[in-house]
């Protein structure tokens, strides 16, 4: 992909990230200013999170075919695409959550744009991309499909939500049956709705997944990581995030560079090279590094989902990611709908 196509990507990351974030706002602290704030609802954080991912596959790597079930607190991320694509109307947007205005999850019998699958209780897209991908293997099996293209029924999934029981129905249900052309992506920004997710929770995905014979990709360090871990003492700094707790790199996202730099020269900073590696580095630069992980980074995620474009095999991608990517309550305890 061309450096040119590479910004102009960031560009509609950012104001699809901005949109949703403003839609939110707009709902609680101005629609209704003149009775004081109405408590409406949304989920910035969610949004922000899987911001980078869905303008990756909506501006670039889905076909037409394809059918994607959006993980139901994204709905305004989902919506902020529509309309900069011109199927969303600015008026539905400022009228988020309210009567006929765009939905708080995506809903395919209230929205107007496109919805593919109604989310909403968490689990539920996730086994319905599963289920639909088996409908069309037996449309197709009985001359159904006639020469339309095979689509990909794709789930973005909260690492939460993979909580739910019907997931593990599913899976075993699409083992029995050859599942295809089915990708799962897991927005593992390593919060819930309440809590940090537990340590290792990832190595169960991957073993569980492989053991079901999907593949699976993990998206953990982007591309500004990548280069930064060949630099002298970088395999330190990689170390010292492959250890790092989850609540501490939530909370660290939080409070931004400063932060990161107290920390990682109080547990490294007599380790040699990598010290200068921190140092060389502004504040700025430096929470901007830590927050690049692989489901922030668009080359990452282009490669990613080229790659498994490649073959029909079911894939689970796994992307690291920060709650609330972007905006300041990024990783505060208190995010989900703070
Ligand atoms: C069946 C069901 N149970 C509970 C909820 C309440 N709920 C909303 S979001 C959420 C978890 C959010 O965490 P995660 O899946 O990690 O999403 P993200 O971090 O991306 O916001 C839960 C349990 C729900 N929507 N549906
Ligand atoms: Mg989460």
């Amino acid at each position: 992909m061309s450096a040119a196509s590479l910004e102009t990507l960031g560009t509609l990351e950012s104001r699809v990230r901005w949109l949703a974030s403003w839609t939110i706002h707009n709902a609680n602290h101005l629609r209704g200013a003149d009775v004081g704030d109405v408590k409406v609802g949304g989920h910035q954080a969610s949004c922000a999170s899987i911001s980078t991912i869905m303008t990756a596959l909506y501006f670039h790597s889905l076909r037409p075919q394809d059918r994607v079930a959006v993980k139901p607190h994204a709905g305004p991320i989902f919506h902020a695409i529509q309309y900069l694509a011109g199927n969303q109307s600015l008026e539905k947007l400022q009228n988020f959550r309210g009567f006929h205005g765009a939905q708080s999850y995506p809903s395919r019998t209230k929205d107007v744009d496109d919805v593919d699958f109604s989310t909403g209780s968490v689990g539920l897209g996730v086994a319905q991309t599963l289920f639909s991908s088996l409908v069309q293997d037996y449309v197709k099996a009985h001359g159904g499909l006639n020469k339309a293209p095979e689509g990909r029924m794709i789930s973005l999934v909260g690492d939460a939500e993979m909580d739910e029981g019907n997931i593990y129905e599913a899976l075993l249900e699409g083992w029995k049956h050859g599942l295809r052309n089915c990708w799962w992506i897991v927005d593992y920004n390593r919060q819930s709705l309440d809590a940090v997710i537990r340590e290792g929770l990832w190595e169960k995905f991957e073993s569980i997944f492989r053991n079901f014979g999907w593949d699976v990709v993990t998206l953990k360090y982007g591309s500004l990581q990548e280069e930064a871990f060949k630099e002298p003492g970088g395999n330190k700094l990689r170390d010292w995030i492959d250890l790092c707790p989850n609540q501490l790199y939530c909370a660290l996202a939080y409070q931004g560079g400063a932060a990161w730099r107290k920390r990682l020269l109080d547990d490294l900073g007599d380790q040699g090279e990598v010290t200068e590696l921190i140092e060389r580095r502004s504040d700025e630069e430096l929470s901007k590094l830590m927050c690049n992980l692989g489901g922030h980074d668009l080359p990452s995620l282009i490669e990613a989902f080229e790659e498994a474009g490649k073959h029909d095999r079911p894939v689970l991608f796994l992307c690291y990611t920060v709650k609330g990517f972007g905006l300041p309550l990024a990783g505060h305890k208190d995010n989900h709908a703070g």
